[in-house]
């Protein structure tokens, strides 16, 4: 098998993020993304929507970061499903894509005003749900371990931060928690030279 991603994406980190924290030995290969890569002939091909990541199976290209990571899960072993908690970790696994996720990305490539206030509010009300779930004292949205349920919410944290949206006290806590996991530690640490990058692209050096 092998993964086609970039270490910005945040769907390819939180798929990347997915495998490590489940122990899978999968090798990565980086989509040349600002060449045009995504829609040339030969990745459409794998995905249709010209979008990464994706994943290639002697079945087959995955596409879609949760299709990619059930597939694996049902693979075995079971480690970011848990049976006794399979419906919530699905159900803020999609909050998390839907409202986290999409909202950060959405800010991160347009610093429009207008862009701005939409994504913040749409991220204010979303990480009030994370906070409303994790004010009875748990670690993690599942407990005490790490699931689907924290793995998009994660990477989406990351983001918040270097994009300088205020993270609550009570999120700063779960996304420390969080970093304590080596494979988080690095997923941050391997986006964090492209994170700069783009962030020099669009804030022009004030002389
Ligand atoms: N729903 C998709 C979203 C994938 C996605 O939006 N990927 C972005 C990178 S984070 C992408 O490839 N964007 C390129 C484009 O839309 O042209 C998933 O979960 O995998």
């Amino acid at each position: 098998m092998l993964l086609r991603y970039h270490p910005l994406s945040s769907y390819s980190r939180k798929v990347a993020l997915a495998m490590d924290l489940r122990g899978d030995t999968i090798e990565k290969v980086a989509v040349d993304a600002f060449a045009g890569e995504l829609k040339s002939e030969g990745f459409l091909s794998l995905n249709p929507f010209g979008k990464m990541p994706v994943l290639e199976t002697d079945a087959g290209p995955i596409y879609e970061s949760t299709s990619i990571i059930e597939y694996l899960e049902e693979r075995g072993p079971r480690v970011l499903l848990p049976l006794e908690h399979e419906r919530r970790c699905r159900h803020f696994d999609r909050l998390g894509d839907l409202y986290l996720l999409d909202a950060i990305g959405k800010f991160f490539w347009n610093k429009q005003e207008e862009t701005k206030k939409t994504s913040f509010a749409t991220l204010d009300r979303a990480w009030g749900v994370w906070e409303q779930e994790l004010s009875d004292g748990r670690d993690f949205m599942c407990g005490e371990v790490i699931t689907l349920a924290d793995v998009g919410a994660t990477i989406a944290a990351h983001y918040c931060i270097t994009e300088e949206y205020p993270l609550s006290p009570a999120i700063q806590a779960y996304f420390s928690r969080l970093c304590t996991h080596p494979a988080v530690a690095a997923s941050n640490e391997a986006a964090a030279p492209f994170v700069e990058f783009t962030r020099s692209m669009r804030y022009p050096a004030i002389e």
